[in-house]
């Protein structure tokens, strides 16, 4: 049994990338080229309603039955208890993961897409938004790097899917203007990360 996974060479995509590849689970990629739009194909509004990389299907989901999963927090979720792995078990430190797995879905990714965006790909430059966005990156690294100066990782003291949803949002650092020295305990935390085996086949995906 294997999962499918629909993506494409992103931050958000290589979340997912990333945590099958830790895990382990056997995986096949099919590549939705977003700038083809082959993102609004109706067999991927399928499984995915809201045109957007990635999503998986998992043909032995809950009780055996297959399953289609879209939005990276409740895949990373979903993976997470599949396995048993890579969310802590404690209650506490199990929200502790949570939170810091909302901020990366609810910030740390949608402010660095803007900036992204803003920085790079906007046809006219707009220095209201690019400095907007700038400042934003920069305050968000300052909440990772005050977070990972308290603690190993984001949940606290075990490597965990909060970890995993960042990692590649921070991985385009240099389209964000982020200077890695303001941020040393962050850039600890980025290098170890980038040293794992299961990061770096992650991503490479698709
Ligand atoms: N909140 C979504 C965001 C996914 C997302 O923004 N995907 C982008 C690529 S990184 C996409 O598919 N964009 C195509 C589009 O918006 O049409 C998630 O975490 O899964």
């Amino acid at each position: 049994m294997s999962i499918d996974l629909y993506s494409w060479g992103t931050p958000n995509g290589r979340k997912v990338s990333i945590m099958l590849e830790e895990v382990g689970l056997p995986y096949s990629v099919h590549s939705v080229d977003i700038t083809k739009d082959e993102q609004f194909e109706p067999s991927f509004l399928k499984i995915s309603p809201n045109n957007k990389i990635p999503a998986i299907v998992d043909s032995d989901g809950p009780g055996g039955k297959p399953i289609s999963v879209f939005e990276t927090g409740a895949i990373l979720i979903y993976l997470a208890e599949k396995t048993g792995r890579l969310i802590p078990e404690d209650a506490a430190s199990r929200y502790l993961c949570l939170q810091w797995l909302m901020w990366q879905m609810g910030g740390f990714g949608p402010m660095l897409g803007q900036a992204h965006h803003f920085r790079r790909f906007a046809p006219e430059k707009i220095d209201y938004a690019v400095n907007r966005y700038t400042n934003e990156a920069k305050r968000l690294y300052g909440v990772l790097d005050k977070r990972l100066g308290e603690a190993p990782y984001l949940a606290g003291e075990a490597y965990s899917i909060a970890d995993i949803a960042t990692y590649p949002w921070a991985a385009r650092w240099e389209w964000q203007g982020i200077d890695w020295s303001d941020y040393p305990n962050a850039k600890r935390w980025y290098d170890e990360l980038g040293a794992r085996e299961a990061v770096s086949k992650g991503m490479a995906v698709p």
